[in-house]
């Protein structure tokens, strides 16, 4: 077992029963005149997720420890995409739109690819999810039966909407959850931090939450340089 220096208490895990997953790190959410700045959110707060992820899956490879990435993003014909969602309030383009990066959060268009640096490699699940949490309409439940994991390694974005929703239902299906805090970001800095405090509060009613640094030193304790 490792132990992580961790919020509310230590996070301990079995790493032949652990696995990383990577929220939607696409560029639909991460650039300009994508999905997410269509909504009126200024896109730059994203960019501070971006290398602390690729370190984080980096840990992740070097190890050899099982990765998924979750995209969200829509069937070309919007089947899955439910009216409520494409209709819902006054952005400047809907999902489906024509858009610079492509038609806005439709799978196979360049906005709904994964940023370069998070990009994954051969071998890693990649789930396309049509809602925010992952579990939803998706195989990760039965993936990760699959692959008899306990304890998931959570980053991406946004905090408080698909990273939290998605944690929310890893902890009801038994999950022990742990978020990297610098790997993961909101449109609006005081909405991650409380997430943070949310998902770690009440003795961990959702799981942890701990700084790179914390995880990697529990990885390769020669690293902890003080
Ligand atoms: N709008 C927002 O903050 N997020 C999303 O719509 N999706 C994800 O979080 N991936």
């Amino acid at each position: 077992m490792l132990k992580v220096n961790a919020d509310p208490f230590t996070f301990t895990f079995d790493p032949s029963s652990t696995a990383l997953v990577v929220i939607d790190m696409q560029r639909d959410f991460i650039e300009p005149g994508g999905f997410g700045e269509t909504l009126g959110n200024d896109v730059s707060h994203m960019q501070r997720a971006i290398a602390p992820t690729r370190d984080l899956l980096k840990l992740f490879r070097q190890k050899g420890w099982p990765v998924f990435h979750t995209r969200e993003c829509h069937a070309a014909d919007l089947s899955d995409c439910p009216p409520a969602k494409r209709d819902r309030g006054n952005p400047l383009m809907r999902i489906g739109d024509d858009g610079p990066m492509g038609r806005i959060l439709v799978r196979g268009e360049p906005g709904a690819e994964i940023v370069a640096e998070c990009a994954p490699l051969a071998g890693e699940i990649v789930i396309d999810k049509p809602g925010k949490g992952a579990f939803y309409a998706t195989s990760l439940g039965e993936d990760l039966e699959r692959l008899k994991i306990r304890s998931l390694v959570f980053a991406g974005v946004t905090t408080e909407v698909c990273v939290q929703t998605t944690m929310r239902e890893a902890n009801d299906r038994g999950y022990e959850c742990l978020l990297i805090e610098e790997a993961t970001e909101s449109y609006f800095p005081e909405f991650k931090a409380a997430t943070l405090d949310m998902i770690r509060a009440q003795g961990g009613i959702v799981g942890w939450t701990a700084p790179l640094k914390s995880f990697a030193v529990a990885l390769n304790p020669q690293d902890d340089i003080r």
